[in-house]
């Protein structure tokens, strides 16, 4: 580890008051240049206990960077996982207000519902057997850095750039469907924004899973029944404004959308 205790309490606070204010702020590497991936996530860690001392409950954990179309348009080529808490969930069909933001994106996701615990070393195959449901979802993330630039450590430190996430009111188990090459339609305003598959997830959205399972294990932690997990992004995010709508549409699974507005 590059940074001390000291530093990383700092950066965590930093970042927690950036969400919590929609402010932009300068990479946090650019001050605290040693820091490395182990800082990065106890900064995130220290992060959300900022949020759970406000009230905020963990609901689950998202996996990002896992498509090379998300690698690609943000410089980033390592999978990377963040925490999601219960201020994130949006209701299908719920507004987004830009205020609460500082310059939205939305992505086309796999969702998992966990239906048991599950503790790393595991494999797609046996992670899925955890899984009670999944569905097609939308992630809004909102980097809090400057011109959504980041390094990896960055966004790490930054939970992953999560900031809201839509479920899609169809759930399937995972016996019903194949998640292999599913079709993955992201539409903006009725318009085509990107079209992606969910093999472009991880090769397949239950890699992801397994891969944040094992990612966990190497700190002590694993998923809890009852949790959601989504899988990445299968196409680059787009940014949005207030007025759009946003809905993606994946084979079998449905739909999830959200509406952009501002709050009077
Ligand atoms: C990092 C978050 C990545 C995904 O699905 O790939 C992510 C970012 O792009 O700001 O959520
Ligand atoms: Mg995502």
């Amino acid at each position: 580890m590059g940074l001390t205790k000291r530093q990383r309490t700092h950066c965590a606070k930093v970042v927690d008051e950036a969400a919590l204010t929609a402010t932009r702020i300068p990479m946090l590497t650019l001050s605290h240049e040693a820091m490395d991936l182990e800082d990065a996530y106890l900064i995130q860690r220290a992060s959300m206990a900022h949020r759970f001392g406000r009230g905020e409950r963990l609901v689950g954990m998202k996996m990002g960077l896992t498509s090379l179309a998300k690698m690609e348009q943000v410089g980033v080529h390592e999978p990377i996982y963040g925490h999601l808490t219960s201020n994130m969930l949006m209701v299908d069909g719920d507004t987004l207000f830009v205020q609460d933001h500082c310059h939205p994106r939305v992505e086309p996701e796999i969702c998992f519902l966990m239906g048991e615990d599950l503790e790393g070393p595991t494999t797609p195959a046996q992670a899925m057997k955890a899984v009670s449901g999944v569905c097609a979802a939308l992630e809004v993330i909102d980097s809090r850095y400057k011109d959504f630039k980041f390094t990896l450590t960055d966004v790490v430190a930054d939970n992953a750039s999560s900031s809201r996430l839509v479920l899609g009111s169809e759930i399937w188990t995972p016996e019903e469907v194949d998640l292999g090459n599913l079709g993955m339609i992201l539409e903006v305003n009725g318009k085509t924004a990107h079209i992606g598959s969910s093999a472009a997830i991880y090769e397949h959205p239950a890699r992801s899973l397994a891969t944040l399972v094992n990612m966990l294990a190497k700190v002590g932690e694993g998923l809890k029944a009852g949790q959601v997990v989504m899988s990445g992004g299968a196409t680059a995010a787009v940014a949005v404004g207030a007025g759009d709508h946003v809905r993606v549409r994946v084979e079998t699974l449905g739909t999830a959308e959200l509406f952009v507005g501002t709050r009077e």
